[in-house]
């Protein structure tokens, strides 16, 4: 289902409180991704090493994933749902290389929400949640179909 002009006006708002800090956002995500669901850790090579909180915290490496993934999604959400070549790519490496299952799709998404509305209490009231959960599900659903093109089960 489809957003309203005045749902993605939020959803674009938001990001725009987002944007300015990248890399402080996106180290906040994945680390709670990390730590609310240890499995989707073990998928880094690269991070399953990192065992505590000070050790994630102070990983360079684990503050440059979580920026490259938030600037990913942030170009996908100004799309307002045209994001078809944006998503492609990005479908096309999560299904056959990294095989990441939606519903790995399904634990950022809640803690992208989670995190800024932390951050942004303030400008981040029920509807723009809502607004923004409904753009992460359409990103789901759209990478859902993708992934069944390519066959991948996700
Ligand atoms: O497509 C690519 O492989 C390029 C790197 C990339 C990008 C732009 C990755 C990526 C990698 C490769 C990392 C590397 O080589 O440095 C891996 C292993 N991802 C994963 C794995 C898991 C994963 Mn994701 N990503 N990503 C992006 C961009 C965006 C992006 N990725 C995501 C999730 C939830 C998971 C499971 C833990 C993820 C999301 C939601 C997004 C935002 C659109």
């Amino acid at each position: 289902m489809g957003l309203s002009d005045q749902e993605w006006q939020k959803v674009v708002d938001i990001w725009g409180k987002v944007e300015p800090d990248l890399p402080g956002h996106g180290q906040e995500v994945i680390i709670r991704l990390f730590q609310n669901h240890p499995e989707t850790q073990e998928r880094f090579d690269k991070f399953k090493n990192l065992k505590t909180l000070d050790e994630m915290k102070g990983s360079e490496e684990l503050k440059k994933h979580g920026t490259t993934v938030l600037t990913a999604l942030g170009k996908i959400l100004k799309q307002k749902g045209n994001h078809e070549a944006e998503l492609a790519p990005l479908a096309q490496s999560h299904a056959n290389k990294h095989k990441i299952p939606v519903k790995y799709l399904e634990f950022i998404s809640e803690v992208i929400v989670g995190v800024i509305a932390e951050k942004h209490a303030a400008d981040f009231g029920a509807d723009s949640q809502a607004a923004m959960r409904k753009a992460l599900e359409l990103f789901r659903n759209d990478m859902a179909s993708k992934y069944k093109e390519f066959g991948f089960q996700g």
